[in-house]
């Protein structure tokens, strides 16, 4: 397990024409390596670098592309010392990015989308992020029903997680994700920040990837760019609940709230 000395903040580098908030900015490699130095240099721990837009109804990204996007930015952040994640759920684009140095491989559809990925990642020896999506992003927000949302998204995570380990990826090595907006309304996604700490008893440390999402501005009424404060007000939550990682476009603003509350909350956010 990649430990942190404190709530971990991932940033985010889409390098896609078409991401619901950073789509286009980051598709020129110099571009893309300013942003992810900048959000190092504000605290982000890891640079999370995707070519794949998962945005509800984005259409799938054949590899070749995928790698032909990520690679010169995961390379150049490899050569510059900058610790970075790979969100992909190709097998062919993590073995490329763990071969440069990523260092955790953040598959949304936890194992689900290729199945060389877990060979790929037990290989490597790197971390894994399972997350919780309902269906596919092309049809996941299509009138998404559970019985009961925490407990399904938790019987998932487990599910995966055990999955995960029988393929030979050790238990220490991964992450879970309720995967907020992926096939939930406005109150599922409430409903699974109000309930973390249900999952937070797997005994894995919980990732939570809400920055920007559709449900703030649903509350809000801002568009992507102004959730910012939203984002951080359900992180502070999110940490207060247990989670350990923040997946966020807004890194310093995030790494403040975030050592406030540690501050004040004072548990230790540092997975084993
Ligand atoms: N959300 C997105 C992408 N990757 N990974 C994890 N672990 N958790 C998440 O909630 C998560 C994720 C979607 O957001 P974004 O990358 O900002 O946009 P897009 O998918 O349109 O590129």
């Amino acid at each position: 397990m990649t430990a942190f000395a404190r709530p971990a903040v991932m940033g985010v580098l889409n390098v896609t024409p078409d991401s619901f908030s950073d789509g286009g900015e980051f598709l020129n490699p110099a571009a893309a390596m300013a942003h992810a130095q900048l959000m190092a240099a504000q605290g982000a721990d890891l640079v999370d670098v995707g070519g794949e837009s998962t945005r509800p109804g984005a259409a799938p990204v054949p590899a070749q592309e995928e790698l032909r996007r990520v690679m010169p930015v995961i390379e150049q952040l490899a050569e510059r010392g900058i610790p970075m994640s790979i969100d992909t759920s190709k097998a062919a684009v993590a073995r490329a990015a763990t071969g440069v140095g990523a260092v955790l491989v953040n598959d949304v559809t936890a194992l689900r989308g290729d199945p060389g990925m877990a060979a790929v990642v037990a290989e490597a020896g790197a971390d894994l992020c399972l997350v919780h999506m309902r269906g596919e992003p092309r049809t996941m927000q299509d009138d998404p029903r559970y019985e009961d949302v925490v407990s399904d998204v938790k019987a998932f995570l487990e599910e995966r997680l055990g999955f995960a380990v029988a393929q030979g990826i050790p238990e220490q090595r991964v992450w879970l994700d309720p995967g907020i907006g992926f096939g939930k309304t406005l109150q599922h996604n409430l409903e699974l920040l109000r309930r973390l700490g249900e999952i937070v008893t797997l005994g894995r440390p919980v990732v939570v990837g809400l920055s920007r999402k559709r449900f703030l501005g649903a509350l809000t009424g801002r568009a992507e760019a102004d959730r910012t404060a939203g984002g951080v007000a359900a992180n502070v939550l999110a940490f207060e609940r247990g989670a350990h990682m923040f997946r966020v476009h807004d890194v310093v603003q995030t790494r403040d709230a975030l050592t406030v509350a540690a501050a004040t909350v004072g548990h230790a956010a540092d997975p084993e």
